[in-house]
C-alpha cells in the first residue's frame, strides 16, 4: 500500500470510499458503482486527492496548453439543441454569419508568421456548406500554412455532411482526411444516454453515431478529443453511462487524446431555468472523470466556457491541460453567457496562469508532442 491510499484510509471511515482509494492507490480500475458511489457520497477534498495522485502519476507537475484558434464557418443550424445559445435556424439566417471559404483562408492568413499550430474549425450544421465546400477549404489551408494542424468538424457536423453526400462514414472521414483533415475535435457528444439526449438535442446525431464516427476515425488513424456536456438536467448515472462508452471505445482503440467535461451554461437558451453547477460540483466532475477513465491520457478544462480562475483552480482536481491562446475567436461561449466575453490569453498569461498554480507550464502541439517547457521561464505576466 502506499502513501495515498494509507492517508486517505486514515482519513474516511467509510469502506466503500476506503476501497476506492485502495484501488486507485493500486492503479485498479474502478467499477461504475465505485463511480457513482463517488458521485452520491465522495467530498470535494477526497476525490480531489485521489485525482491529484492519479494526475501526478501520469504527469508529474506538467500542464499543457497550446497556441491556437478557431474559425466557425457558421452559425445558421439545421439542427435546434435546447442547450444552444449560439445557432440561428436556416429560417432566420439573417440574424447569423456564413462565412466564404475566402474569407475562413484570410483568417489563416492572418496568422502568416505566427508560431501558431493548431486551428480548430467548429460550427452549425449549415444545408449548403458541404463535402465539396469543405474539401475545398481544407484543401486551401492545407496548401497555403502546411504546417497547422487542423483539428475540425464535431461527429454532428460529419454526420450530416456523409449523409448528404451519401458518402459511409469511412468514405467520408477518408475524403476529408486526404483534403487535410488531421484530427477530430470532442464536441457534439452532450450526454449519449437517449433518455436525456432525445429530450436536449433529439433531432441530431445519436449517441451511438457519435462513437461510430469517432471509432472509424480512430481506425483510420485519426486522434480525436470526446466531451461531456454536464449540469443541466441529466444525471449522475448519465455522466457515468457516457464516460462507460468512452472508456470501452479508448480500450479499443486508444484514439482518445482528451476528455474535456463542459459545464452547461445557461444564457440565451431555451434551458435558461435550469441552474448553473457550483463551482464545488465542477471540480468534483473534473476529479471523478480522472478516476473513471483511466485510459484517457490528458483531462482537459477549456477556460473560455469554465472561465480562467476556475481553470486554474482544477489543476488540483485532476485537470492537466487547459487548451491554448483562442485570440478571441469562438463565441460559442460568450453568447451562452461564460465571464470571458473575448477569450483571448498570451503564452505569458497562460504560463502565469499555470505557474501561479505551482505547475509547470509546457507548451505542446495538438498530438501532445512538447514544443516548449516553460517551466524555467521567468513568470512577469
Ligand atoms: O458540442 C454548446 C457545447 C460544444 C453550450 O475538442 C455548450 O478540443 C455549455 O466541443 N453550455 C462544442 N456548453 C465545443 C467543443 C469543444 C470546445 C473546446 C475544445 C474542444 C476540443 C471541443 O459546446 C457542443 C456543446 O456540447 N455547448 N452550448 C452551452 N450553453
Ligand atoms: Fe446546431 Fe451544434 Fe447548436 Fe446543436 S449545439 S443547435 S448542432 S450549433
Amino acid at each position: 500500500m502506499n502513501n495515498i491510499t494509507e492517508l486517505l484510509m486514515n482519513r474516511s471511515t467509510d469502506a466503500t470510499l476506503n476501497s476506492i482509494s485502495k484501488k486507485v492507490g493500486e492503479g485498479i480500475r474502478i467499477t461504475d458503482e465505485d463511480c457513482l458511489y463517488l458521485f452520491e457520497n465522495g467530498d470535494l477534498s477526497f476525490v480531489g486527492t485521489l485525482a491529484n495522485f492519479i494526475r501526478e502519476k501520469k504527469h508529474g507537475d506538467i500542464t499543457y496548453f497550446n497556441r491556437n484558434f478557431h474559425i466557425e464557418p457558421t452559425n445558421v443550424c439545421v439542427f435546434s439543441c435546447k442547450f444552444c445559445s449560439y445557432s440561428r435556424l436556416y429560417a432566420h439566417k439573417e440574424e447569423g454569419w456564413e462565412l466564404s471559404i475566402d474569407q475562413m483562408v484570410d483568417i489563416v492568413k492572418s496568422y502568416d508568421n505566427k508560431p501558431i499550430t493548431e486551428v480548430h474549425i467548429v460550427g452549425g450544421v449549415h444545408p449548403k456548406m458541404n463535402m465539396d465546400y469543405f474539401k475545398e477549404l481544407l484543401l486551401k489551408i492545407r496548401t497555403h500554412r502546411p504546417d497547422l494542424h487542423i483539428k475540425g468538424f464535431t461527429a454532428v457536423e460529419l454526420d450530416y455532411m456523409f449523409r448528404k453526400a451519401k458518402l459511409t462514414v469511412e468514405e467520408g472521414l477518408q475524403q476529408l482526411k486526404d483534403a487535410g483533415l488531421q484530427s477530430l475535435p470532442g464536441g457534439g457528444a452532450e450526454i449519449f444516454h437517449s433518455e436525456i439526449r432525445d429530450l436536449i438535442a433529439g433531432d441530431k446525431v445519436s449517441g451511438e453515431g457519435w462513437l461510430k464516427i469517432h471509432e472509424t476515425a480512430h481506425q483510420l488513424g485519426m486522434h480525436s478529443n470526446a466531451t461531456m456536456l454536464y449540469g443541466h438536467i441529466e444525471k449522475y448515472e448519465h455522466r457515468i453511462d457516457h464516460m462507460r462508452k468512452l472508456r470501452d471505445l479508448q480500450d479499443k482503440t486508444n484514439g482518445f487524446n482528451t476528455f474535456i467535461p463542459l459545464k452547461f451554461r445557461n444564457a440565451n437558451n431555451d434551458m435558461s431555468y435550469v441552474n448553473e453547477s457550483t463551482i464545488t460540483e465542477d471540480m468534483r466532475m473534473y476529479a471523478i472523470a480522472r478516476i473513471y477513465l483511466d485510459n484517457f491520457p490528458h483531462l482537459k478544462a477549456y477556460w473560455p466556457m469554465l472561465g480562467r480562475q476556475n481553470a486554474q483552480l482544477s489543476l488540483s482536481f485532476g485537470v492537466n491541460d487547459i487548451d491554448g491562446t483562442i485570440d478571441d475567436s469562438t463565441k460559442i461561449y460568450s453568447m451562452a453567457g461564460s465571464e470571458e466575453q473575448t477569450p483571448t490569453m498570451t503564452t505569458e498569461q497562460l504560463v502565469a496562469l499555470i505557474t501561479q498554480s505551482k505547475r509547470k507550464p509546457v507548451e505542446r502541439d495538438t498530438l501532445y508532442n512538447i514544443i516548449k517547457d516553460y517551466s524555467e521561464t521567468a513568470v512577469t505576466a
